[in-house]
């Protein structure tokens, strides 16, 4: 979605499951609107927080005029044919091979044989969202797919979250980056204070994680690792906001919060 709208709002890591809620954003041009949602990807839920992840998967599917299912070119083709026949999508589709980049032309035509014929999609499409290969070619295809209607969204507007989610994203990005295994999966960034002063940003956030002994990784020796985080997080915070930014975190600990519903709707992960 960052590669078609030219925009870094989808906060991007090595590590799955790192999107965990819809995302809308927009691309204007000549005579066509188009309304992406970027989804959490399709998983197996073990946790509430889980089925809030496929539920904003659901609605997005069921509000879509066009499915785009983004697959890695490198992942096996036949578990992935599985994933998508079992999707049951009512909506027309198009497959989409991403990081075409990493593999050879051969190992493209390949792939793009093995889905052509599919009954979930009515085209594939291998692109490269890191160095944008056929991006634009995927964006006229999508608007040659849409129906015709009504613009939803004003001309200037770039996506219905407000400035403070991202704000929390960028820091939950951070988190993945810095920490390994459970800590990015058991934490969450709540976003308590955006206050837009005369020459800067103040922006206070709760790092919520489910025990004290995560709170002491975050933490690290002296504090060491809550500093590193909170530098690499404002540096992003200024780049993405173009102002200087005042950025204070807190560690807190909620246990069991991804099963609890009324953290849950608390931290922003709505039905
Ligand atoms: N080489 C290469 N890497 C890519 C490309 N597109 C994405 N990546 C990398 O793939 C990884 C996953 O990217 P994400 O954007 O987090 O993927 P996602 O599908 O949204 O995954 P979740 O949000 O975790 O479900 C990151 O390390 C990206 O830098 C590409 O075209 N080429
Ligand atoms: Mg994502």
């Amino acid at each position: 979605m960052n590669a078609l709208v030219g925009e870094k709002l989808a906060i991007v890591s090595s590590k799955v499951q790192t999107t965990r809620h819809r995302i809308r954003a927009f691309v204007n041009g000549p005579g066509y609107q188009v309304v992406f949602s970027d989804t959490p990807g399709v998983i197996e839920p073990k946790y509430k927080l889980h089925e809030r992840m496929m539920e904003a998967v659901r609605s997005s599917m069921e509000d879509a005029d066009i499915c785009l299912l983004v697959a890695d070119i490198r992942d096996d083709y036949a578990e992935l044919d599985e994933v998508f026949s079992s999707l049951s999508l009512k909506v027309k589709s198009i497959l989409v091979l991403n990081k075409c980049d990493k593999v050879s032309a051969d190992r493209v035509a390949e792939a793009v044989d093995f889905f052509k014929a599919k009954q979930y999609c009515q085209k594939v499409i291998s692109i490269s969202a890191a160095s944008g290969k056929n991006v634009e070619l995927l964006l006229e295809n999508i608007v040659d797919m849409l129906p015709e209607g009504e613009a939803y969204y004003g001309e200037d507007e770039l996506t219905d979250m407000p400035t403070r989610f991202f704000a929390g994203e960028l820091i939950r990005e951070k988190i993945f980056e810095l920490f390994d295994e459970e800590i990015p999966y058991q934490a969450t960034v709540m976003v308590t204070a955006f206050e837009e002063k005369s020459t800067l940003i103040k922006i206070s956030a709760d790092i919520i994680v489910q025990r004290e002994s995560q709170k002491a990784i975050l933490l690290g020796n002296g504090g060491s690792m809550i500093k590193k985080l909170g530098t690499l997080s404002r540096h992003s915070l200024e780049k993405f906001l173009d102002s200087k930014v005042f950025l204070e975190l807190f560690i807190r600990v909620r246990s069991n919060w991804r099963n609890n519903d009324l953290h849950l709707k608390e931290y922003g992960y709505h039905v």
